[in-house]
């Protein structure tokens, strides 16, 4: 049974009223209170009453990460700052951060969304969880420890870092559930391993993992690697943080919370509308936000819309898992290559680590991509003649699976540093002007 039966298994139909009225609301408030949004519909000539039905979506105009910090840091809230009781950000890696505020009401809201997500990753009010999202300024700690507190979990609120205390405390309280990054994960699998600490012996079920790309090859790892199941989130500070997506038992794709948020699918180089099944770009519309309402947001995550039945009972829209970002995707012999594609094919080596990062560098006129990847100890160690021949292998792999050369560099374990939150895939070494 889901958390919420009566939004998350709908009848499509009801479910369409219900977000057109929201959509409605929506555009009629941003139109008002917004200046940024009111000269936008203004110039378009589009006016809230034209909004009829959802389909309407494609008049209004695209909201990018760089309209957020062109109106940083409250350009773009829609009540006065007495109404606002929380804001969170992200800080990106280049430029302003942007800014996340919420209304009490829409803190609710996000509370409800993150609950219907823990839940459906099995979470129950008996549980103790352990929270290593950070928690602060970004919205995994916070979002996950209202979802947790709703359902009414014992909650250890760790945040990131500290893996060894991380592991201590997973072992002395007898954690059932660990939400953290999928390569946060990652690293405190691999340093319990270091101290002996056996995962499986843990009363450890369950991890509710994301915040970054991740290949279904790396839910299989770190499944492996643990013993957990490995339950996703997904989510951006834009559209209030994780809660926006999730998925279930089925773990075929992630239902969106469609009362929440509205969802399109674009093509990435010419913003035209894309039916549901084919691959682009990720597009939400904020339907009961209030503080910070948007329109036909540009998440730059590439991934698939289906509509379908799903085994679990829910009738939510599901996204594939993102693929990757559109600034993650490099060109490389003009074949688009995204760092989950890679990651894929590393961890069909049984000679490595799951631990890699992707360096471009600009050989002449062209892009030159080095894969880094730790040997397992044991080959490493094993000489120079092997470590070069685990790297031909890798680079043939590449090449055979993707059709691309890629210079491949065995490194030597722990050569790539540990991530405690989003992990670092892509190093651009390339002059700026010429990316
Ligand atoms: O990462 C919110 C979050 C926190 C989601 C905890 C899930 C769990 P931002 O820092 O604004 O917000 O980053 C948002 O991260 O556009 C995606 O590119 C990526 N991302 C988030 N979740 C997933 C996921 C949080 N499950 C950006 N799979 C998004 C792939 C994800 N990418």
């Amino acid at each position: 049974m889901p958390w919420n039966d009566k939004f998350e298994c709908m009848p499509v139909k009801d479910l369409q009223k219900f977000q057109l009225k929201k959509f409605k609301e929506t555009v009629a408030l941003v139109s008002k209170k917004v200046p940024f949004y009111k000269k936008k519909l203004k110039e378009m000539g589009i006016k809230a009453e034209d909004i009829k039905t959802l389909e309407d979506v494609v008049k209004l105009p695209f909201t990018v990460k760089n309209d957020l910090r062109d109106n940083y840091p409250f350009g773009l809230c829609a009540v006065p700052m007495k109404e606002v009781c929380r804001v969170h950000a992200s800080s990106g890696t280049t430029g302003k951060p942007i800014t996340g505020p919420y209304t009490a009401e829409d803190l609710g809201h996000w509370s409800e969304c993150m609950a219907r997500n823990l839940w459906a990753a099995g979470i129950r009010p008996d549980d103790i969880v352990q929270n290593a999202y950070g928690h602060g300024l970004f919205t995994g700690g916070l979002g996950f420890h209202q979802g947790l507190s709703l359902i009414g979990c014992a909650v250890v609120p760790t945040s990131s870092g500290l893996t060894e205390r991380q592991i201590t405390l997973l072992k002395d309280f007898g954690a059932n559930a660990l939400c953290c990054t999928p390569s946060y994960a990652l690293t405190i699998a691999e340093r319990a391993a270091e101290l002996k600490v056996d995962f499986r012996a843990l009363p450890l079920r369950v991890g509710v993992f994301g915040a970054e790309p991740w290949s279904i090859s790396m839910r299989r790892e770190i499944e492996d690697r643990t013993g957990i199941k490995a339950m996703e989130a997904y989510g951006l500070t834009e559209l209030g943080g994780p809660g926006v997506s999730f998925d279930c038992e089925a773990q075929d794709g992630l239902h969106i919370n469609e009362d929440h948020f509205l969802a399109e699918i674009v093509d990435p180089a010419t913003l035209e509308p894309l039916p549901l099944g084919e691959k682009g770009e990720l597009i939400f519309t904020s339907l009961q936000r209030r503080a910070m309402p948007m329109l036909r947001y540009r998440t730059k995550d590439i991934t698939r819309l289906r509509r379908e039945k799903c085994s679990c009972g829910r009738t939510l829209l599901k996204m594939d898992k993102v693929f990757g970002r559109t600034d993650d995707m490099l060109i490389i012999s003009g074949v688009n290559v995204f760092p989950s594609q890679i990651e894929s094919l590393l961890l069909e080596v049984e000679e490595v680590e799951p631990q890699y990062r992707l360096v471009v560098r600009k050989k002449g006129y062209l892009d030159q991509l080095i894969v880094q990847v730790e040997g397992k100890n044991e080959v490493y160690q094993a000489g120079a003649q092997k470590r070069l021949e685990v790297a031909a292998k890798v680079a043939g792999h590449i090449k055979g699976m993707m059709g691309i050369g890629v210079e491949v560099e065995l490194v030597e374990p722990k050569f790539i540093a540990r991530s405690e939150g989003k992990a670092l895939r892509v190093v651009d070494e390339r002059p700026k002007q010429l990316r």
